[in-house]
């Protein structure tokens, strides 16, 4: 029986990855920070809650850190944890380099001293290509990070790729593009736009207030990103991928394609920041922009390609974007109905 490490076990990946490896027969170590909020919700939605072994880890410890790797002597970890909201990491910026720069190098370190037999995963992100300067961003392409937390993943992907260059750690990194789910956090986008348009469905709620609706994003389905991660640990040579669908679509467009599931009929009026969206069967406004949600350098566009995924890997995604709006909206509407 494998022995795993996820990081971040009880976010929406970290969830995923779990049942995966639950169901290769690995033995799944999840790290959490002591809290005394029920961090277990996604878990139990997958019911593996009681299949996991918890250990008391914070990755910003790394007293914490190194007796983990050392006592547990894991086959794989895989880092997840991370401050993963970029529109938080201007005022976060110092929390979020601690856990998404300097967490990773306690890993790095603890394995290479303590565990060098470990395979390590490290979740990287499109978010280090930022302002793009390839219209295609494959694993050759330069980055220009535009938020702080981009900035603190382009140092960890840098590190895993020095420490396997320079101590021949068997690490990799997956720049993993945006990837959704029901069990994605309320503060991303595409679950805003899911939950609170069924609350104004069934009359609890009246408008969805919402930043930049021209950001465009390559969107796949985080249950099928965890396969990859997966994958990328069973290769012999551990390479670093893109994880992508190689498609793009505005916030606007995933407002529409939910609007539709929910036989919402939407309208737009205006433009940029006056740009409203009315529901034309009650005449409401239901839709609004607020700079408030307005970041202070935005990623405008991105498109990853899958291709190095799809030839090394065999892995490449099956739910577009549309279905992935489907998915989510059909779970929303029965948890609220
Ligand atoms: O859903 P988002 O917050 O995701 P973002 O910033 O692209 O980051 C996510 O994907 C990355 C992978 O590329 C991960 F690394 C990262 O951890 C995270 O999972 O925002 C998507 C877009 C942005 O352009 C944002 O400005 O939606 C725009 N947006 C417009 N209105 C909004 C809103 N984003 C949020 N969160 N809330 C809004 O009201």
């Amino acid at each position: 029986m494998k022995k795993a490490l996820i990081t971040g076990i009880t976010g929406q990946d970290g969830t995923y990855l779990a049942n995966l490896l639950l169901e290769k027969n690995y033995e799944v170590f999840g790290g959490m920070r002591r809290n005394s909020q029920d961090e277990l919700h996604r878990l139990r939605v997958l019911k593996i809650h009681e299949k996991v072994t918890f250990i008391n880890l914070d990755i910003c410890d790394q007293f914490q850190v190194f007796e983990a790797i050392r006592n547990h002597q894991f086959d794989e970890i895989y880092n997840l944890a991370a401050q993963s909201f970029v529109g938080s990491s201007w005022d976060l910026s110092i929390p979020t380099t601690n856990v998404n720069s300097i967490g990773v190098l306690y890993l790095l370190e603890s394995i290479k001293r303590f565990s060098p037999h470990t395979k390590f995963y490290q979740a990287s992100t499109s978010e280090m290509f930022g302002k793009i300067l390839e219209p295609i961003q494959n694993e050759t392409t330069p980055f220009y990070p535009r938020s702080p937390y981009g900035v603190s993943k382009l140092y960890s992907h840098w590190m895993t790729i020095n420490y396997r260059e320079s101590f021949g750690l068997r690490a990799c990194s997956g720049i993993l593009f945006n990837h959704e789910s029901p069990l994605r956090g309320p503060e991303f986008v595409t679950k805003k736009i899911t939950t609170q348009l069924c609350e104004i469905k069934f009359g609890s709620r009246e408008k969805l207030i919402l930043g930049n609706l021209n950001a465009k994003r390559d969107w796949g389905y985080a249950k099928e990103y965890v396969k990859a991660m997966w994958l990328m640990l069973q290769q012999d040579h551990l390479e670093d991928y893109v994880i992508a669908t190689g498609k793009t679509t505005s916030v606007k467009e995933f407002i529409s394609f939910c609007c539709a599931e929910l036989e919402i009929d939407l309208a737009w009026e205006g433009e940029g920041e006056f740009e409203k969206g009315f529901d034309q069967k009650t005449n409401k406004l239901i839709i609004e922009v607020s700079k408030d949600y307005y970041r202070p350098a935005e990623v405008d566009i991105l498109i990853g390609s899958p291709k190095k995924a799809k030839k090394q890997l065999g892995w490449e995604a099956k739910t577009d974007v549309k279905s992935l709006a489907s998915i989510m909206v059909s779970f929303d509407r029965e948890r609220l109905s």
